[in-house]
């Protein structure tokens, strides 16, 4: 009697485990959108901008490289001083479990220190994530005045899906 009662609770356990288990699409971190604006010459440092889309488990951004056009990447914040604008370094970028979190200007961003060359509209570089859980990941980030479609905080239409 007591066997069959314990029995019973371990296949109630295993059932559990099973449904907890995320499904493919929700296991991994997506980076979306990579962009970056174009630097003119001089220019220190440039900014990169993309949507974050988090995994089953919250993770968190710790920063990047891009050795082909900076010496390093930061990850950055933005925000209003008075009148004026103002970048400040942050250690790192929370992803929560399920959400979506997007670096665009005028907030969160990262930052091409230390640049080789000036970044040029159409060109396209590696930038080297590293997350806390998910490890590192490598994107192709596009060179552009405008950000892709897709990427921008106000959709231009035509998506039928959004509610607002
Ligand atoms: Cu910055």
């Amino acid at each position: 009697m007591s066997t069959r009662r314990h029995l019973l609770g371990a296949f109630a356990a295993a059932f559990a485990t099973l449904a907890a288990l995320p499904t493919a699409a929700q296991s991994e971190i997506q980076i979306q959108h990579p962009w970056a604006r174009p630097t003119v010459a001089g220019q220190a440092a440039g900014g990169g901008f993309l949507t974050l889309r988090g995994a089953a488990v919250a993770d968190r951004l710790l920063g990047g490289s891009a050795p082909s056009v900076a010496e390093r990447v930061e990850l950055h914040t933005m925000r209003m001083e008075g009148d004026v604008m103002r970048m400040r370094e942050v250690p790192a970028i929370d992803v929560p479990a399920g959400q979506t979190v997007k670096l665009e200007p005028g907030g969160l961003h990262v930052m091409f220190m230390g640049l080789k060359a000036p970044l040029k509209e159409g060109e396209r570089f590696a930038l080297t994530l590293r997350f806390e859980k998910a490890g590192e990941k490598t994107v192709e980030v596009q060179v552009s005045m405008r950000p892709p479609a897709g990427a921008s905080a106000m959709p231009a239409g035509g998506h039928g899906a959004h509610k607002h």
